[in-house]
This record gives structure tokens, C-alpha cells and sequence, in this order.
């Protein structure tokens, strides 16, 4: 028998994680670890950016010892298989060149596939891809999306000038006359660089093909299997979805780059399907560099304007967006409506006008990074927030309390597109601001430039749009997916439960956290509910883990079968205790009868007699389970300020930090602990992308930060002691209050350390800096780029 309810203060509490234990002690199976005896699948990448292929000459690898067999894109193509990996975003007038597992006629950048050699294990496989004679006709490449749309390279014949999608967003007249009317007009043109996810485990699919009864099960580094199982069932395989079988076991990491349907994880299925049997693929950290995802790659221009008091006016931006020589699934999601539609950030902006060109480029293909859009668009506020009060002689703190959105105005409706849930944005920020003690810093900082030391302080907002919804709004502007989630709950006989989610875990911690949800719901011992999650087989349906969903959609759909459960158990209690339904109330788990608390019967013994179905209301259906898919109203808000102090030194151009506070809000908290760790993790990626990292193409294509060498992470001797804290704004339309979190530090650390870096170079004349930050560009700014 289950033990004894507990369960009142479990939702709130930092409950401590499951997952660790297997991680911790090496327990955890990853996908590596599934199919060991498999033959193994080696990928050839194109040595080229953009080239024509001639001939693939595979005979010699053929040949070699250990090999089963070596594929090109004319075997795909010869299969007939669909063979087209497709975006998940339609946008007015997009170009959608077919995209192949396999290139055939053309490379577009350095990670095209052209050929799959599977041999009996890792090294033959490898070895042989040196015996595939590829003939190219080597092409001129375009890497930056601004030069893209102008140059005389065509990366797709279909989209002659590069232009996958032209987007527009607000009122385009509505910021003309804001613009005409406002005292002061401020711009700034920013870059921010490509950056790579870098996820801890590279990506990797094992594949198990069984011809006599049709079945294909996929082991896969994924952030939504489900996703995944449809797109390769009807867009690359053509495999009947119910006889796929997708599992995402453990996952070392996503950060967006694991949403995406590779060509690598269909290639590896489709090989299974050839050979009949099972094969794996396990990425290289150098493959991972030039085929995960990218992130970021905007050229922007933004312009705002302002009475001279503060009060923001307008807001007008055009961005050039590289999405790489492929449309991913969120290529064309990303830079348009998850981007120009948080360009409001916290603040009152009565007109936004926002036009992205969507341009192809011979590199790696753009999806989703942490913060997805939001990061970009936030970015482009903040600092022209900054901008504009340092040319208007006032303080860029006092510039974004003038315009913050009151707390009365929510819900709020943006000039964007978007209503903000619920925000109380002056509290969170003053309390940034105590805790950083801003007004000494700023006295510390007149202090030490006396002196030649050069202190800077940056403050930045953010909103997030957290937990993409709903359905019908998404499908109105293109989405090819749906906002909602599924969740099972479902009591076992002894009173046990299993959830079931189609949300996937790569590290968040969801079996603690879901868990906690429908614990709290059913009023049982947390230990008493297991959570599963990224199989096909075991979940009913699901959307998966990014936007910052998992939480506030997944966590819905939980509480929401959690109820249903319990609603039935009523009727039931109702029948045992003979009383109304209505005079059943229901407490931590045990049902009793209003005013006669000693008739009472507890959750976990109904659900025994639920499954017996000997004594439970006529008409009604044995067992205690509920399914919900739970399709939000709106988005959730999450919000918060981020706050750094940094000290420059001009003789070596080096950023130190000395205090870094961050207050977020993401509603109501499932488990503190985590949503610290979330925006521990969020702020260390966030301050990466400001300070060191950027995904460098010279020009030829070629990835010269090709490997963890080139490719700055911050360290942790690079970071410093983080200071968090937060408030608590429920969101109103979630059934359980809860914002999502684990993109928001990302979106506001950026900013904030940039915001730092220029604040302090303020006495050199630096106005704006394009990141990444390192000390070669400061120390560059400093002499304005003299020495
Ligand atoms: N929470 C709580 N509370 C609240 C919220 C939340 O508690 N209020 C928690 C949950 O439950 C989980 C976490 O926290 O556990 C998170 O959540 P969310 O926010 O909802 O999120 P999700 O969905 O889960 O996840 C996603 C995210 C993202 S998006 C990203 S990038 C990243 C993050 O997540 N990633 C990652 N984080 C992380 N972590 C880790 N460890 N790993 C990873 O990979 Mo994208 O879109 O994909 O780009």
C-alpha cells in the first residue's frame, strides 16, 4: 500500500532531484549507451561551403575491411523515400527549396551530408569515409546575411537574391508619425554574432529496423520525439507512424539545438531500414560544431524615439537574419514572430514597426538557442534604451522606469502582437536595483575614474514569452504544429501514480518537477508518482521541451488530468460516504464530508476500489486515469531584471566582473531549487554570448571556430558569483500560475553585461559595441581603434 499523504506543501518546495542519482553515479543510459553490438554509421561532410557535385566516387570505401555498406543521396533518392526535412514555420512568401538527407546536386555549407559509410564498428567506418572520392566545382560562398541579399552567389536557385522571407511586423505609419512628433530620435546599427549551443552530449540516433513486422525504433538525442516521429515519418522516411517508435532517453543537454530533424538522425534510420537491422551514429564535437544549429546571426538597425523626458514614442528595427543554407524547423519561427514581437520588452511603446529579411547563407543552419528570438529582440531594446538616455543626459535607469507597463494595464497589449499576461516590472527592478545598491555604485564610479579606473554598471529588462499559444492563434500565423501538451495521470491499483508528459527532459529536472505538480494535485507523497516522458510508445502524444514550456504547459496539462482524477474520485468518495458530491470536500489528499470530518476516505484507497469496481457510482467506468491535452489561452510572461558591475581595464582591455544580481519572476515556483539552477545555467550562456563566444566563417565558408580551441565558452573563472532573487506575478490563465523559466536568464544577462561593458567605457567615447566583448575589442574601442 502507498504511504501516507503528505503532499500539501510539495508544489513550492525545492524537492530534491531525482535525476541526479543515475546521473551521479553513471546509472543513466544516454543514446550511446543503447544498440552496443550495432554496426556503426560514419557521415561524410562536404569539405566545401558551396560547390557543385560532379561525382562521388564510393567503390574504394566499398571495399575496405569491416565495411556493410557506403550510401549517397541518389540511394536515398532511389528508395523514394520523401526525403525532405521541412520547416515548421510558414511565413507569406517564403522560399522552400526541398531539403535532402543527403545533398545530390550541390553542397550549401560545410556540414551537407554526401555520403554514409556503415561498417562492424566506429574506427572502419571512419577509416573508409577517407576512400569516398568526392569531384566538386568549387562556388564562390556568402556568409553574413546582409552581404547575402546583395551578392551575386545563390545559394538555392529558387531564391535568386538569397530571400527566403520578407516579414513585417506593427504599424509602419503609426511609427513614422511617432517618429515626426518625438524631441529626439536615437539609433544604433548592433550585430549579434552566430553562437553554438555546445550541449554536453553530442547528438547521436541509434536505429533498430525489424523487416518482419515493419517496426523502426529510433534512440535519439531529442528535445521533442514526438515531433520527431512525425516529421520523419511523413516528410523524410515515409515510415508508418504508428510502427516508429522514438525514444529520447537521457539527454545531455539541448539548449534549442536539439529540436531541430537533422538529415544525420534520418540518415541513420534510413540505413537501419536498408540493412535490415541495427545501426548507430554518434556525433564528433567537431561534427557538432558544423552541423547543431546555430543561434543568433542578426545585423540590425534600430531607431528610436523619445520626448525628451524619456517617454518613449517609437520604435522602428530591420534586421537582416541569417538562416544558413537550410530552412530548420524554427529557422523562420525564431527571427520573425518570436523576435518582433517581444521588441516591447516591459515597456509602454504606443507604436513598433519591425521588418526582418530572412536571408540564406552558405553556413550552418540557424534554429533555436536559448532565449530563441526573445534574446535577439530584447537585445536590440535594452541597448537602444541605453543609447538613447546617454544621448539625452539621463539616466538609463530612470529612462525604463518612465516607460515601464503599470501594473493596472495587464493585461497589456502590445503594439507587437502580443498580450502580456501579468507583470509587476517596477518591483522586480527596484529590487535589482537594492540589491546592486545602484546609486553607490554610480557614486563609486565617479570615484574611481578620478583615479583612472573605469567601472561600469548595466541594468537591463526583459519579458519573455514563454510557452508558444495557443494552437488556433499559432496556426492563423503559419505554425505547423500545435501550443498545446499532453499529460496522463494515472493512479496504479495500490495507489501509486504514473504521469505520463510528452514534454522531454535534457536536463531541467521535469521527473522531479512534474512530479511535483501532480503530487500536489492529488494529494500524495511525492515518492509516490513516477514521471515518464520522451517515448512514443509510453506517451500518448506531445509537443516537446523548448520555449521555455515544459513548466507552465506541460505542468498544465499534469495538473489538469490531476484534477480530473480527482473529480472522478469524488463521485466516487460521494458514493462510499453516502453524501452529495457537493458535500465533499477535498483535502491533501483525503475526501470527507463537510462537518463530519471523521467520515473520510483517502484518495489512494479510492483508486483500489476504482480498479475493483465492485462498490462505485452505476454508469460509471472502472480505473482512476485522466488524459488532457492542454491548449493554453496565451503565452505566459515571464520577466525580471538583470544587473552587472564591471571594471574595464584600459590597458589590457579585460572585463572583470564585481557584482552580478538578477530578479526574476516566473510566477509560481514548482521547485526554487531549479529555477535557481535555470537561471544560473541561463546567465552563464547569456554573459558567453556577450563576452567571448561567436561562431566565425572566413570567406570561403569555412567554420574557422570549428572547435572548443576557437570557440570561447565562458569558464568558470570567467564568471562571477551570481545574486539572485525573485518575485512571484502567477500567471493568471495557467491553471497552476506557473511562467515558464529556463530561457529568461539567458534573454536578460546579455544585455546587461553589454549595457556594463559600454556604460564603462562611457569616458573613451564608446557608444555602442558589438559583441562578443572580448578584450581585443575593447582594448581596440578605448584608442577608437588607433593602437
Ligand atoms: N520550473 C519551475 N517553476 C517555474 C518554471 C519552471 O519549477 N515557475 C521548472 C520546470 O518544471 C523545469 C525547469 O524549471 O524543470 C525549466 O522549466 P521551463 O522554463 O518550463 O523550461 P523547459 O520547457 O522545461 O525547458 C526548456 C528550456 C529551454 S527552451 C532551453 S533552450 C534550456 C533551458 O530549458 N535548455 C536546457 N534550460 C536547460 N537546462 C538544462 N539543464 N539543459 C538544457 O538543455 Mo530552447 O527553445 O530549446 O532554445
Amino acid at each position: 500500500m502507498a504511504s501516507e499523504p503528505n503532499a500539501e506543501s510539495v508544489f513550492g518546495s525545492s524537492v530534491e532531484r531525482r535525476e541526479d542519482v543515475g546521473l551521479l553515479t553513471g546509472d543513466a543510459e544516454f543514446t550511446d549507451d543503447k544498440l552496443q553490438d550495432a554496426a556503426h554509421v560514419a557521415i561524410l561532410r562536404s569539405q566545401f561551403a558551396h560547390a557543385t557535385i560532379e561525382e562521388i566516387d564510393v567503390s574504394a570505401a566499398e571495399e575496405r575491411d569491416g565495411v556493410l555498406a557506403v550510401y549517397t543521396g541518389a540511394d536515398v533518392e532511389e528508395s523514394g523515400v520523401p526525403n525532405d526535412i521541412p520547416t515548421a514555420w510558414m511565413l507569406p512568401g517564403l522560399v522552400t527549396p526541398q531539403y535532402r538527407i543527403m545533398a545530390t546536386d550541390k553542397v550549401r555549407h560545410t556540414g551537407d551530408a554526401l555520403a554514409a559509410v556503415v561498417a562492424e564498428d566506429r574506427y572502419a567506418a571512419y577509416d573508409a569515409l577517407d576512400d569516398v572520392d568526392v569531384t566538386y566545382d568549387r562556388l564562390e560562398a556568402v556568409t553574413r546575411p546582409d552581404e547575402a541579399v546583395e551578392s551575386d552567389v545563390t545559394v538555392h536557385e529558387e531564391a535568386p537574391d538569397n530571400v527566403a522571407f520578407d516579414f513585417e511586423l506593427g504599424d509602419a505609419d503609426a511609427v513614422d508619425e511617432a517618429f515626426e512628433a518625438a524631441d529626439h530620435v536615437a539609433s544604433v546599427d548592433l550585430e549579434q554574432p552566430r553562437i553554438i549551443p555546445n550541449a554536453v552530449e553530442p547528438r547521436a540516433a541509434a536505429a533498430s529496423y525489424d523487416p518482419s513486422s515493419d517496426e523502426l525504433t529510433v534512440w535519439m538525442t531529442s528535445q521533442n520525439p514526438h515531433l520527431h516521429r512525425v516529421l520523419m515519418s511523413t516528410a523524410t522516411l515515409g515510415h508508418p507512424e504508428h510502427k516508429l517508435r522514438i525514444v529520447a532517453p537521457e539527454v545531455g543537454g539541448g539548449f534549442g539545438s536539439k529540436i531541430y530533424h537533422y538529415p544525420d538522425e534520418a540518415i541513420t534510420a534510413w540505413c537501419a531500414k536498408q540493412l535490415g537491422g541495427s545501426v548507430k551514429w554518434q556525433a564528433t564535437r567537431t561534427q557538432s560544431y558544423a552541423t547543431d544549429c546555430h543561434g543568433r546571426d542578426h545585423v540590425t538597425e534600430a531607431e528610436l524615439a523619445l520626448d525628451s523626458d524619456g517617454t518613449i514614442r517609437g520604435l522602428r528595427v530591420e534586421t537582416h537574419a541569417g538562416l544558413g543554407a537550410h530552412l530548420s524547423q524554427f529557422a523562420t519561427a525564431t527571427p520573425s514572430y518570436l523576435y518582433a514581437t517581444i521588441l516591447s520588452s516591459e515597456y509602454a511603446i504606443p507604436a513598433i514597426h519591425c521588418r526582418v529579411i530572412g536571408a540564406f547563407t552558405n553556413t550552418t543552419p540557424v534554429d533555436a538557442y536559448r532565449g530563441a528570438g526573445r534574446a535577439e529582440g530584447i537585445y536590440v531594446t535594452e541597448r537602444i534604451v541605453d543609447v538613447a538616455a546617454r544621448e539625452l543626459d539621463l539616466d538609463p535607469v530612470e529612462v525604463r522606469r518612465t516607460n515601464l507597463i503599470p501594473p493596472e494595464e495587464f493585461p497589456y497589449e502590445t503594439a507587437v502582437a502580443l498580450v502580456y499576461d501579468s507583470g509587476e516590472y517596477e518591483e522586480a527592478m527596484d529590487r535589482a536595483l537594492e540589491l546592486i545598491d545602484y546609486e553607490g555604485v554610480r557614486e563609486r564610479q565617479e570615484k574611481l575614474r578620478e583615479g583612472g579606473r573605469y567601472l561600469g554598471v548595466g541594468v537591463a529588462n526583459f519579458v519573455e514569452s514563454a510557452g508558444l499559444s495557443p494552437s488556433k492563434a499559432a496556426g492563423e500565423l503559419g505554425a505547423q504544429a500545435g501550443g498545446w501538451e499532453a499529460g496522463v495521470v494515472r493512479f496504479h491499483p495500490s495507489g501509486t501514480v504514473s504521469v505520463a508528459v510528452g514534454t522531454a527532459d535534457q536536463g531541467q529536472g521535469h521527473r522531479t518537477t512534474l512530479a511535483q505538480v501532480a503530487a500536489a494535485e492529488l494529494g500524495v507523497p511525492v515518492d509516490d508518482v513516477e514521471v515518464v516522458e520522451g517515448d512514443t510508445d509510453e506517451v500518448p502524444q506531445g509537443m516537446g521541451t523548448y520555449g521555455s514550456r515544459s513548466g507552465p504547459v506541460g505542468g498544465g496539462a499534469v495538473a489538469q488530468s490531476g484534477r480530473k482524477v480527482v473529480e472522478k474520485a469524488r463521485s466516487i468518495a460521494a458514493h462510499k460516504l453516502e453524501a452529495s458530491e457537493d458535500d465533499v470536500e477535498f483535502d491533501d489528499g483525503t475526501f470527507h464530508v463537510v462537518g463530519a470530518p471523521d467520515r473520510s476516505i483517502s484518495i489512494q484507497e479510492l483508486a483500489y476500489a476504482a480498479y475493483l469496481g465492485h462498490d462505485i457510482p452505476d454508469e460509471m467506468e472502472p480505473g482512476l486515469e485522466a488524459t488532457s491535452y492542454y491548449d493554453p489561452e496565451n503565452f505566459t510572461f515571464p520577466f525580471g531584471t538583470h544587473a552587472a558591475v564591471v571594471e574595464v581595464d584600459p590597458d589590457t582591455g579585460e572585463v572583470e566582473f564585481h557584482r552580478y544580481v538578477a530578479v526574476d519572476d516566473c510566477g509560481e515556483q514548482i521547485n526554487p531549487m531549479i529555477v535557481e539552477g535555470q537561471v544560473h545555467g541561463g546567465i552563464a550562456q547569456g554573459i558567453g554570448a556577450a563576452l567571448s563566444e561567436a561562431a566565425n566563417y572566413d570567406d570561403n565558408g569555412t567554420l574557422v571556430s570549428g572547435s572548443m580551441n576557437e570557440y570561447a565558452l565562458p569558464r568558470s573563472d570567467s564568471l562571477p558569483e551570481y545574486e539572485t532573487d525573485s518575485t512571484v506575478t502567477p500567471s493568471p490563465h495557467n491553471p497552476i500560475g506557473v511562467k515558464g523559466v529556463g530561457e529568461s536568464a539567458t534573454i536578460g544577462a546579455t544585455p546587461a553585461v553589454v549595457n556594463a561593458v559600454v556604460d564603462a567605457l562611457e569616458p573613451f567615447g564608446v557608444d555602442h559595441l558589438d559583441m562578443p566583448l572580448t578584450d581585443e575589442t575593447v582594448w581596440t574601442a578605448i584608442d577608437g581603434g588607433e593602437r
